[in-house]
């Protein structure tokens, strides 16, 4: 068995949950049934997580009002969790394991010091990391049009510089580790899709997590580094409109993180559907990423010739089963042929597993 450990970063409902639950949808659109991949999953905690999200998603979308405010009711997640996604290829027996962890985006307030360090502990495990963001307070109240400046909340809620100094500390490759992945994914994007304004959260994302990319510059063959926003609604579904204004006329801020705490969205076309968009973006490049380990297993005879000699083998036999390996590597042009690189925000920004020039 393959196995593969993401964690989903991000700030409190900034929707890390949400576009969990809708990756196996849209994995299963991309592929449908002209291919034999497929995700199935048997961990019965991870299915109900993803039941009571895609139903809470799909409440906006019955009996819609113009307009509705977010972050009402909604199931935030209640500690650390371990979602498994097992990608199959039908009529064969192996399968690639996703473990997708999650947890409280409140977790990254200052006052939760002991759950932080459980987070970092995790980070030393993980080969991917997904830093959800919420795109909408990456982009409003932002003191001008430009990349450069970022919204006058953004840190409250994305917690960008302190997300980059965990990664800094506890996400380092070891020299003869293959490259690890960081994947920014910008969410509810739907009103900057709307608006041709993608290329500007792109900038934006390059300015809030300065940190991070610099640290990438400095390890340049170290580190995948991908730019993949997501509809998680859809688009011309519901997009952001304003912060809803109190009586004293100011916005209405969470008195504990001091952020605005009724983000306002509306419904363009009243009749639309939910159509998340993009969602299995993250799901294929982590599948090209298990690729490229695969492929890097199979070369073990050049490892032997000395090609690949810093490469430490045994640290590709923890994730890889090479008798599965093969029937993926199999599939490896339909995956690679559906990732996405280029517009709408999308970038590849460091790329030492060449993914930009993966073929079979
Ligand atoms: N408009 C809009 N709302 C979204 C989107 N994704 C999630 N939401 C809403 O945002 C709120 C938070 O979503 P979650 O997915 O639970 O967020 P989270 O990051 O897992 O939150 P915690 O578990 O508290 O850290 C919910 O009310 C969702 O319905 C989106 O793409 N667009
Ligand atoms: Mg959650």
């Amino acid at each position: 068995m393959n196995i593969i450990n993401v964690m989903m970063f991000g700030g409190r409902r900034c929707g890390k949950t949400s576009v969990i639950a809708a990756m196996k949808g849209c994995f299963q659109n991309v592929f449908g049934e002209n291919t034999n991949l497929d995700i199935e999953i048997s961990d019965m905690a991870t299915m109900d997580v993803i039941d009571e999200k895609n139903t809470e998603i799909s409440q906006y979308f019955i009996n819609k009002t113009r307009s509705i405010v977010m972050n009402q009711s909604y199931a935030a997640t209640q500690g650390l969790m371990e979602y498994k996604l097992d990608i199959c290829i039908k009529g064969k027996d192996g399968k690639t394991t996703l473990n997708i962890c999650d947890f409280p985006g409140e977790w990254l307030d200052k006052n939760h010091p002991d759950e932080q360090k459980t987070l970092q502990a995790k980070i030393e495990h993980c080969n991917i990391i997904m830093i959800a963001i919420d795109t909408v307070y990456l982009m409003e109240k932002a003191a001008n049009h430009k990349a450069e400046s970022v919204g006058q909340y953004n840190e409250r809620r994305n917690y960008c510089k302190h997300i980059a100094n965990m990664v800094k500390d506890s996400f380092q490759v070891a020299d003869g580790e293959p490259p690890k992945m960081i994947m920014f994914v910008p969410l509810k994007c739907e009103k900057y899709y709307n608006s041709g304004e993608m290329e500007l959260v792109n900038g934006r994302i390059h300015t809030a997590y300065k940190e991070i990319f610099e640290f990438a510059e400095e390890n340049k063959d170290k580190y995948e580094i991908i730019i993949a926003p997501i509809l998680t609604l859809g688009k011309n579904t519901a997009e952001f409109s304003r912060f809803e204004y109190g009586e004293d006329g100011e916005i209405m801020l969470d008195t504990d993180l001091m952020i605005p705490s009724m983000p306002k969205y509306i419904f363009k076309d009243i009749s639309c559907s939910y159509s998340p968009q993009y969602c299995e973006q993250p799901l294929l490049y982590t599948l090209a990423y298990i690729l490229d380990l695969m492929q890097k297993m199979r070369n073990t005879e050049k490892v032997k010739a000395g090609l690949f000699k810093k490469l430490k083998l045994y640290i590709l036999e923890t994730y890889c089963d090479l008798a599965s390996a093969q029937d993926f590597l199999e599939h490896k042009k339909i995956i690679t042929e559906q990732l996405k690189m280029e517009k709408d925000g999308y970038e590849i920004i460091s790329d030492p597993l060449q993914l930009k020039e993966m073929t079979v």
